[in-house]
């Protein structure tokens, strides 16, 4: 059974050249690119990518952040890809992120950490939808 998740390498990653780092550590564990484009996003995908957090008094904040230059936006697939790139990822929090995860070695602050992962199928369907409908 082959999922599919919504992977972006956030601009904090891509100003840090993190890019390569995270594409090898997919391909390494064996997911496999199906989409990749680097974007600006818009404050409207911006708003809609993470409208579960509108009412978090960090929402203003992070919608500056994910906007605020280019980010990375790749669809991967594989068996589990959700959960499988979630482990990759590691906590949200980069302090509490297991050393081996990309957030757990590359980041130190909460909102600037890294990547995001799609944190369920459902997630997975609407946010590939919103980045790359068609696909
Ligand atoms: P996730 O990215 O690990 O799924 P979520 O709780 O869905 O974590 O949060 C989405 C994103 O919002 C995080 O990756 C991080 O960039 C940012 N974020 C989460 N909590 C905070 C916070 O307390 N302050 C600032 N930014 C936060």
């Amino acid at each position: 059974m082959t999922d599919r998740t919504l992977v972006l390498v956030k601009p904090d990653g891509v100003a840090r050249g993190l890019v390569g780092e995270v594409v090898s550590r997919l391909e390494a564990k064996g997911l496999r690119l199906v989409a990749a484009e680097l974007r600006t996003l818009t404050r409207e995908v911006a708003e809609e990518h993470y409208g579960e957090h509108r009412e978090k008094p960090f929402f203003g904040s992070l919608v500056e952040f994910i906007t605020g230059g280019p980010l990375l936006a790749l669809v991967v697939e594989g068996p589990r890809a959700v959960e499988a790139f979630r482990a990759l990822a590691g906590a949200t929090d980069p302090v509490k992120a297991a050393p081996g995860t990309i957030r757990g070695d590359f980041a130190l602050e909460v909102q600037s950490n890294i990547v995001h992962g799609s944190d369920s199928a459902e997630s997975a369907a609407r946010e590939i939808g919103l980045f790359f409908p068609g696909l």
